[in-house]
């Protein structure tokens, strides 16, 4: 039988919309990891839901005059829409304000209290008057002990970070009605943390193969000695403490978070038709249980909830708990309370998903904090995820459609060079699989970039525009060679980038989803002679210009300080040459412009400047050199299509013969070749 796994994600607050910080440490990578469990075959289900309980949200209920219902469902349709936007692939997303939810948490608490894990004890709380409440800390203000300054809260001061209890504020304040709260008794219900020690230890010890941050962190838990922690609290929003005497107390939402992944499997199993079938992955000693989630949730995830389960009946423990470290932005911490953040949706709206996936795999805070750089998105997206990938692609196939008619041309002779490409592809499955296993998505996506380029170089050399001509059955296995790597790259690349895998495999010309293969099948796939590609294809993956960058830095506040800015002054530094005499219409139109596709381009041999291009001008083909080999990769510029002069006299450049010329922006050192940018100019189209 299959192994079963159940993976979870941290869930959100249904208090705001998600940014790029969550998604890097809890979401993506789990979502990452499933896809390829489900490519590998394994009975894996993938569970999530909003967080909807705790003060936060009480407090941004009775700023906006709303109810904590309305605030949480506002929420939980925002988050859901962004993550299926992001492609993240859940069976299912719940949500904790709902009854199955309220019962399970019931019962959980329920079956440590009559085991005698959890007992009450009466504490002194502050309690405001006036609007006849226990105050939680967050609705306690006053001045910090620590620092003096104002507007510390209950538990924490923001201006020096230090963490406080209500009883050390100078000055209190009730957060609601700014009166002065008194102390008074109240009683709550304690988890005996204490007790789980010794097999908490055991268990961890159990687990050598743990990221170290995780460890590190409890084994300091365990030298300090775990302490009873209150799961009661005395608010009106959550779920109610299941006791006589517990009237008007609810759970802590730290007690029932956790929870919700049992409530939402239960709710999965419903939903599938098979209400008992959660108990197969809860309640089996064989299901691996992993949680992903960020570092400031590790002490919940490795030790709190542990002890809740340990305290029920027959409940599996979890596997491993891959904890991400924290994302920064632009060199400083994401804050959004400052609004200091990028906001998945918004980002969503300017990029297409996998763009913000690739760059957020390649900067993964895996081991370390890690930083998102608007620039460094542009870069690593256009010069990796489109200049190597997406040409590969592009390239291998154009080629394809142009010298076999859109068929997949035979397999002849295989030569070392041929040979050398599959070997590489099945190297590069098994790096990724080991990478994917340690939940290593950093190492697992530059194996696959790898692979891409390594395809870039083999057909680069192996010149099929030369072949064609001198060796027609080399030129054939050179492009079948190339359809099977990319047919190979689509499935490595599913669990990463879902939405351009699908893309590619159906660009291929292949049938049903990339996303249901088998991942064992990877490096013995194979592609008939004679199979059709698709007949068009658009852009696989585009480039990110300028303007959208500066507009997602002018939104942070972060532009003035940025390099690019810098660039601009220098550019407005260069003295521009004088403007030439004026010419007629007729003048002007004697210069023949035609749109032209670069078919292909190679360096010219003992030149620093010169490309060689093959373009397409519709009605026949020309050669024409242009000395741009200091800003262009050959590569870079098959498939554009330029602006190319048809009726310039042929000129000899290094003794070959150039029959026009290509247009380019040039200002100062820096020349950009004019191209369409969408595909729709088709070769031959005259330009006015
Ligand atoms: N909602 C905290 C957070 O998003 C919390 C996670 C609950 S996981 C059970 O950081
Ligand atoms: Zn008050």
């Amino acid at each position: 039988m299959a192994k079963k796994i159940l993976v979870t994600s941290a869930l959100p607050y249904a208090n705001g919309p998600l940014h790029v910080g969550h998604i890097a440490g809890a979401y993506l990578p789990a979502d990452i990891y499933v896809r390829y469990q489900r490519l590998r075959k394994r009975d894996i289900v993938y569970i999530c839901a909003t967080d909807e309980h705790g003060v936060p949200i009480t407090i941004t209920a009775e700023k906006e005059g709303i109810t904590p219902e309305e605030v949480v469902e506002r929420y939980h349709s925002m988050i859901k829409d962004s993550f299926e936007r992001f492609g993240m692939s859940f069976d299912h997303f719940s949500a904790t304000h709902r009854q199955i939810h309220h019962k399970t948490s019931q019962e959980f608490f329920l079956k440590l209290y009559e085991k005698g894990y959890v007992d009450k004890q009466e504490i002194q709380q502050m309690f405001c008057v006036t609007c006849d409440r226990f105050l939680p800390d967050r609705y306690i203000e006053g001045v910090c002990p620590v620092c003096n300054s104002d507007g510390a809260r209950g538990d924490q001061c923001e201006k020096c970070g230090r963490w406080l209890s209500p009883e050390e504020i100078i000055n209190p304040k009730c957060k609601i009605c700014g009166s002065t709260p008194e102390m008074r008794a109240s009683t709550h219900w304690f988890l005996r943390l204490d007790k789980f020690q010794d097999q908490l230890a055991a268990w961890l010890d159990s687990k050598p193969g743990w990221k170290d941050n995780v460890r590190k962190f409890c084994e300091e838990w365990f030298k300090a000695g775990l302490k009873p922690r209150a799961i009661t609290r005395d608010i009106d929003w959550g779920i109610p403490v299941p006791l006589d005497e517990a009237k008007g107390k609810v759970l802590y939402v730290w007690f029932d978070a956790p929870i919700g992944y049992v409530s939402a499997t239960k709710e999965w199993a419903e939903k599938i038709g098979e209400p008992e079938k959660w108990k197969e992955y809860w309640q089996n000693p064989d299901c691996e249980l992993v949680h992903f989630i960020g570092k400031d949730n590790i002490v919940f995830h490795a030790m709190v909830w542990p002890a809740q389960l340990m305290g029920q009946d027959n409940y599996v423990l979890p596997t491993d708990i891959p904890a991400n470290e924290f994302l920064n932005l632009e060199n400083e911490k994401i804050s959004t309370s400052r609004n200091f953040a990028v906001w998945l949706h918004e980002a969503l709206d300017e990029f297409p998903a996998d763009y913000l996936r690739y760059y957020l795999t390649v900067i993964a805070p895996e081991r370390a904090d890690s930083n998102f750089v608007w620039d460094e998105f542009q870069n690593r997206v256009n010069g990796e995820f489109a200049d190597i990938f997406g040409n590969l692609v592009n390239r291998s196939l154009t080629f394809v459609k142009r010298f076999s008619a859109g068929k997949i041309p035979p397999l002849k002779n295989v030569r070392a060079e041929d040979q050398a490409i599959f070997d590489e592809i099945k190297a590069t499955k098994d790096k990724m699989t080991d990478a994917i296993e340690h939940y290593q998505f950093k190492r697992a996506m530059a194996e696959w970039m790898n692979l891409a380029r390594v395809g870039n170089q083999y057909f680069q050399k192996s010149a099929p525009w030369d072949l064609q001509k001198t060796d027609p059955d080399a030129c054939a296995t050179v492009l079948h060679v190339c359809s099977l790597l990319v047919k190979n790259l689509a499935v490595l690349g599913a669990p990463f980038v879902p939405f351009t895998a699908q893309k590619t495999w159906e660009t291929l010309g292949l049938e049903g989803s990339v996303h249901t293969q088998n991942w064992d099948d990877i490096g013995n796939y194979t592609l008939e002679a004679g199979h059709p590609i698709a007949d068009k294809w658009g852009i696989l993956v585009g480039k990110v210009d300028d303007k959208a960058i500066q507009r997602q830095k002018e939104k942070l506040g972060v532009l003035l300080a940025s390099g690019k800015q810098g660039q601009k002054q220098e550019q407005s530094a260069i003295s521009y040459p004088e403007i030439k005499p004026l010419i007629s219409i007729d003048e002007f139109a004697r210069v023949d412009l035609r749109a032209g596709k670069v078919l292909e381009a190679e360096k010219v041999k003992k030149s620093k400047k010169l490309i060689k291009m093959r373009i397409d001008i519709g009605s026949e083909q020309r050669t024409i050199l242009a000395g741009i080999a200091q800003h262009y990769e050959p590569e870079q510029l098959i498939g554009k299509t330029v602006i190319v002069v048809v009726n310039l006299e042929p000129a000899k450049l290094m003794g070959q013969e150039s029959q026009g010329m290509v247009l380019a922006g040039v200002y100062g050192d820096s020349l950009s070749v004019t191209a369409f940018e969408k595909g729709d100019v088709p070769p031959g189209a005259t330009v006015r």
